[in-house]
Order: structure tokens, then sequence, then C-alpha cells
């Protein structure tokens, strides 16, 4: 029988994700193989991240003790050195609870360098147990047209012609963080979870679907070329996205402006990468500009590939949830917050829960 969801999902003629370009069905033995060719058709869209660092040192800038005792504040500076020469430094804050065991993290990239800020409430995910590293996305490269910096005017290209967008080194910069975390002795390797919000849940979504050592992969309300299907999406499409924002993006992706259907790809691609991690979608009701309903079904549509993986994906009662439900009975957790676009506590606290308790 067909579900509302299978119904939902066929009316957006999505290319499947277990055939490979040349009409080879995909198997759980050659699943690898079709993720190199995901990731060769999604580089259309943000481009391939830079090459890794040829080293990565880190430079302890200060400690102090933090939350009543509870944790330390840390800033750490990561120096990379570059495969081209170079070398490009940022800092990234860490709140680590005071204990003797291994703990669970999460690896935020933020758009503001405060700890705590008002996304992310650095006592309250000590209190459940978790360590949080934080960046500011602007300490690695403006948000804006400007290529002068040192690894935009590197990596990006002309600006007429885009080799990469600004997401994918975001990105690259997110996974600098993972190799800094994993060095640190308190940090749990079996429980990373990478975390953004908005434009930087794209970015999530992107340097978590690259590296298999993120445990956990969460999108908030991430939306247009992030979580969300594109073919046939309300609020922003690609045009919109690509009038505003063509730094984000490799040049040639502003070509499916308006052709959505001609994608050899959607989005729900870039969500299957995360197979078989846990990876979390999580949509506000009122951001219709992102459209929860493309997020959800972009994860129901990704489940295909935890399934073939033996996973169990989405696990949803073949209906999309009413408001403030959590979706967490499978390995891609969802749930629709009440509200606008915004990464609250109600979001955080799911996402705690869902690594926590295990799905
Ligand atoms: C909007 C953009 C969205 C989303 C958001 C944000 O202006 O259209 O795709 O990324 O910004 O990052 O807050």
């Amino acid at each position: 029988v067909l579900t509302m969801i299978d119904e939902l999902l066929r009316q957006r003629h999505l290319p499947d994700l277990l055939r490979f370009i040349d009409g080879e069905k995909v198997t759980r033995e050659n699943w690898d193989k079709r993720r190199e060719e995901i990731i060769r058709l999604l580089s259309q869209e943000y481009g391939d991240l830079p090459p890794a660092p040829v080293s990565v040192n880190f430079l302890q800038k200060s400690e102090e003790s933090f939350c009543a005792g509870k944790a330390n504040l840390v800033e750490t500076i990561l120096i990379c050195n570059l495969k081209e020469g170079g070398e490009f430094s940022f800092p990234v804050k860490s709140v680590i609870p005071v204990k003797d065991e291994k703990q669970p993290s999460f690896i935020l990239i933020n758009f503001h360098d405060d700890v705590p800020d008002r996304y992310l409430p650095s006592e309250e995910l000590c209190d459940l147990g978790f360590a949080v590293h934080s960046f500011c996305y602007k300490d690695i490269t403006s948000d804006d047209e400007n290529y002068n910096g040192k690894l935009a005017s590197f990596y990006c290209g002309k600006k007429e012609n885009l080799e990469r967008g600004k997401i994918a080194l975001w990105a690259w910069a997110a996974i600098r963080v993972l190799d800094f975390v994993l060095t640190l002795p308190e940090t749990d390797p079996e429980e990373i979870a990478l975390i953004g919000h908005s434009r930087l849940g794209k970015t999530a979504l992107l340097a978590g679907g690259l590296d298999t050592r993120f445990t956990t992969v969460i999108s908030n309300n991430s939306g247009c070329s992030g979580a969300a299907l594109s073919r046939d999406k309300e609020g922003e499409t690609i045009k919109k996205i690509f009038n505003r924002f063509p730094y984000w993006f490799k040049s040639g992706y502003g070509e499916y402006a308006d052709k959505e259907h001609e994608l050899p790809f959607d989005q729900h691609f870039l969500l299957a990468l995360c197979a078989p991690r846990k990876l979390y979608i999580a949509s506000a009701a009122l951001d219709s500009w992102a459209d929860p309903l493309s997020e959800f079904l972009s994860a129901s549509a990704a489940t295909a590939v935890y399934e073939l993986l033996g996973e169990k994906g989405l696990d949803s009662d073949n209906l999309p949830p009413e408001e403030n439900v959590l979706l967490h009975e499978g390995i891609i957790g969802y749930h629709k917050r009440s509200g606008t676009h915004y990464l609250s506590r109600f979001d955080w606290n799911a996402f705690a829960r869902f690594i926590k308790t295990g799905c």
C-alpha cells in the first residue's frame, strides 16, 4: 500500500538514490561506490572542499573556570598549514565539563563567537553532560562577495566562475575543529555531533555528510540547498537563493534556477551521505521560507539508504508529524518545533535527548 508520504514523494519525481547514473541498481555491497558518485554530483552545488591541510597545530590561548566550576572554558587557536603553503588560523571556544569520564560533544558552527550565545546554551549543555566546541563562521571567511581573505583567495577562484562557494570553506573549517576535538582526552569519539542552524545547517550537512568521523549530523532549519528538497519547494528556491547568495555555491549551480526537475540529484542525496550514522533534521512550523514539509520529505526519502544498510531511518507513522512531536525511533530524528526560524532551547534539548537515549 502507498502511504501518504509515499504519495507526496512520488509527486516530487525525485532522482532515485538507489540507482547509479548508468541505471545499475545500488546494493549494500556497492553503496560505497554510489556514495562517491553522489559526492561528485553534489560538488556541482557546493564545489569540492578545499584539500585538507598538511598539518594542524593547536595553541591554547586561555583557560578559565566556568559555570560555577562545573566546566572549563578554553580558547584554542587552530593553525592550519595549507597544502599550497602558508598558514590559516582561527579560534575555537570549548566548554568542557569537569568530569573524569569521556564525554559526548557537540561542534557548533555559529554566527557569533560568544559563549554562551543566544544559539548556544553552554551551561545547560554542560548540565546535560556534553562538551561543546564552537567557532564563528566569519572567522573562516566573510559572508559576502569578498574574496580577499586567505582561504577565499586560495580556494574560491574568480567571482564569475567560483570553483567552490563559501559553504564549502565553512564546512572545511568544521572538519578542522573535528581534528582538534579528536585530540582531546575528554572526547568520546563515538559521540561527536556536528550542528548548524540555517545557512550553517546547510554547512553542517555538507561537512557531516562528507566526514564520517562525525557520529551525528544535525541540521536546524537549513531549508533551501540544505535539508529541504529543491523540487516543488515552497518559500526559498534555487533562483531566490542564488540571486542573493551566489557566493555560497559553485557557479554552475545557478543554472538550475527554475529547472529543479533537471537536477541530477536532490537534497536527499546530501542527507543520504550520513547513512548509517545518526542524522537529525529539525524544522520550525512558521519557517515557510525553509519549508518544513520539504525538509521532512527529504529525510523520508533518505531513509531508503538507511534501510539498504539495515537501519531504520526516519520512523514517522507514515504521516508528517504534528508540531513539537519528537520522531526519535529511527536513526534519523525529526521534529517541527512551533514558532519561527531560530535555534532554540527546545531544539537543543531534543538533540541532546536523541543522542543520549540512543535510537
Ligand atoms: C536567509 C536565507 C536562507 C537561510 C537564512 C539564514 O536569508 O535565504 O537560506 O540560510 O538566511 O542563514 O539565516
